[in-house]
């Protein structure tokens, strides 16, 4: 064991006890350093956890394969862990707290056994700003300290912090036998702990990530006032230098990271945008003394999907993770590079499949089933400071001011591309009823639609009838609350045909988002809210199909009062918890759809 770097009682008694459980035959703390860290990959290279890639084409980048069944979050076993079963509300898998910390000890106990538990000390935004948080994970894998030295800020100054900070989040990890059946993810919000077991898939272990930064957060933003969503924040600059930034939530996988460091089309090219990458995934907000909403991405790096990941989807990320990266479950390449199923390039003629086996393009299962080279969800972890387009303001510790909240989803026939709320609470509303189609980031059936409101449905850390009516009263604590917007990509036509391009030429619908909270366009009222006017669109170097801007900002009111039916079984749920002020936007919009 190397010395514990700290002085702080609280720690070293945790890590002790939670030592005595696990059973490690060493403890190692994590200090950030390169020596440390060029350890850790040689071990695990020698101990066939990660495979060194070819260093000349993707210099310090590894592969790690996870098991076939630890490939995705696994929403199914992940609990909120509160002592009434309210706290939890009807949307999360519930346990009461002695009974879980009972059932994951017995999974825990001597699980290291045989292994060195790393203590890895981290912070949540930038050491020392308020909006910051610290944890500490204790875990088996060198896959996981790997990852999170990308993705979390580790080192010196986290540890100085620690000196005086006894409140940081207490994170156990332990892959014990990576066993689905003893698999369990536990947040337990009033004790600032989380608990994962039996998994070696980063949703479910990198435990800063979505345990910390949304569910463990959002339970304690709302106590103290604050918002931690899962959202992009990006900043739009003209070439005046001015800019502004806007923060966006879409479901897993439907483009999120694509749009915050989205290149300006070729026929927007003479305004001079500049686009600034603040976040892909998390976005941490609080009210300033400016009566604004301010915000920070408390990660250093993107844990993204890479699957369809290419020049044209994401050029920018393309560049990013050509160095320092680890990738997770893609094809390797005879000459130690790395594939996936839509990558740049030539399909390779052969190569060894995310599974570890000798893969050939067309290659089939039993089954005749297609095997793919990569898994769908297969992911690359990069630091952002590869990020071309990483905006300078990332270490700051006030965050950047939020000039509008975006929500969306992945909607075939409903939503129109683009449409703006009536106000806060009618904002609200059209957060809290968000849909989407599932993806391959959750495990379940992909293709089916299901609600998942401002995309926290999976990450919400307490009743989420108790987070609306947070949502509501933050609202009330803005002297200058953001405008909403609701936006929708993925609009087909009868035959399934996207309606829109997407990708860069959604700059155009920023364009107009922007324009709006400048009170620089007009737009049509519908029932739903205002669309963009014909002509307000910035269609310079874009043709779409004729008629295709109709139907894109059509809003048809007998869908919506469909649609209306799918929202009250859903907010049903919440009984009487509901907020009220949702209820009463869900009937004016009934009237609004009615009446015309
Ligand atoms: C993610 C997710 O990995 O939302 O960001 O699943
Ligand atoms: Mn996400």
């Amino acid at each position: 064991m190397n010395k514990p770097p700290t002085h702080n009682k609280k720690l070293k008694d945790w890590v002790s006890k939670m030592a005595r459980l696990c059973n490690p035959d060493n403890i190692i703390w994590i200090d950030g350093s390169d020596t440390q860290k060029q350890l850790l990959e040689r071990e695990a290279i020698a101990g066939a956890e990660i495979i060194r890639l070819n260093q000349e084409k993707l210099p310090s980048c590894f592969l790690h394969r996870t098991a076939p069944d630890d490939v995705a979050r696994t929403e199914h076993l992940t609990y909120i862990c509160t002592r009434r079963k309210l706290d939890a509300g009807p949307t999360n898998n519930w346990m009461a707290p002695k009974a879980a910390y009972q059932k994951a000890a017995a999974i825990f106990k001597n699980s290291m056994v045989g292994r060195t538990m790393y203590v890895i000390p981290f912070s949540m935004g930038p050491v020392g700003s308020s909006f910051s948080k610290i944890g500490v994970e204790l875990t088996d894998s060198r896959y996981v300290v790997l990852n999170m030295l990308i993705m979390t800020r580790v080192g010196e100054a986290v540890l100085r912090q620690l000196e005086e900070e006894d409140n940081f989040t207490k994170c156990l990890h332990s892959k014990a036998q990576l066993d689905i059946n003893k698999r369990l993810i536990l947040h337990f919000p009033e004790d600032n702990t989380i608990w994962s077991v039996g998994s070696g898939y980063g949703g479910n272990v990198l435990l800063g990530k979505k345990c910390l930064s949304l569910r463990i957060a959002s339970f304690i933003a709302r106590k103290e006032y604050w918002l931690a969503e899962h959202m992009l924040i990006m900043g739009i600059e003209e070439p005046n230098g001015h800019i502004e930034y806007i923060v966006a939530a879409f479901p897993s996988a439907c483009g999120k990271t694509n749009l915050a460091m989205l290149i300006p089309p070729e026929g927007l090219k003479r305004k001079g945008y500049r686009i600034w990458t603040v976040g892909d995934d998390i976005a941490w907000m609080r009210v300033d003394s400016d009566g604004s909403l301010w915000a920070i991405n408390p990660e250093t790096g993107f844990f993204g999907v890479a699957v369809g990941t290419n020049s044209k989807s994401n050029p920018t990320m393309v560049k990013v993770i050509q160095k320092n990266t680890i990738y997770t479950n893609v094809l390797l390449k005879p000459d130690q590079t790395v594939w996936w199923e839509g990558a740049d390039g030539e399909v390779p003629t052969q190569g060894i499949d995310w599974m570890g086996r000798p893969w050939k393009p067309g290659i089939k299962d039993v089954n005749g089933k297609l095997i793919l080279a990569a898994h769908p969800n297969s992911r690359f972890t990069a630091p952002i400071t590869n990020c071309p387009s990483a905006s300078f303001r990332l270490e700051q510790h006030h965050g950047v001011p939020i000039s509008a909240i975006i929500f969306g989803g992945r909607r075939q026939h409903l939503a129109p591309l683009v449409y703006e709320t009536f106000n806060w609470q009618h904002g609200v509303f059209v957060g809290a009823t968000m849909a989407s189609e599932r993806t391959a980031a959750q495990v379940g059936k992909l293709g089916e639609v299901r609600r998942d409101p401002m995309a926290m449905f999976p990450f919400c850390g307490y009743n989420m009838a108790d987070y609306f009516k947070h949502w509501l009263n933050m609202g009330k604590r803005m002297a200058k609350p953001p405008k909403i917007f609701h936006v929708n990509w993925f609009r087909t036509d009868q035959e399934g045909n996207f309606l829109w391009p997407g990708f860069g030429e959604n700059l155009r619908i920023l364009e107009w988002i922007l324009d709006r909270c400048n009170n620089k366009v007009g737009a049509n009222k519908t029932a739903i809210g205002f669309v963009p006017k014909a002509g307000d669109i910035d269609m310079t170097g874009l043709e779409l199909n004729q008629g295709a801007m109709e139907k894109l900002f059509e809003v048809r009111n007998q869908d919506w009062i469909g649609e209306l039916k799918g929202i009250k079984k859903f907010f049903e749920q919440f009984k009487r918890d509901l907020p009220r002020e949702l209820w009463q936007e869900y009937k004016e919009l009934l009237v609004r759809l009615e009446s015309k």
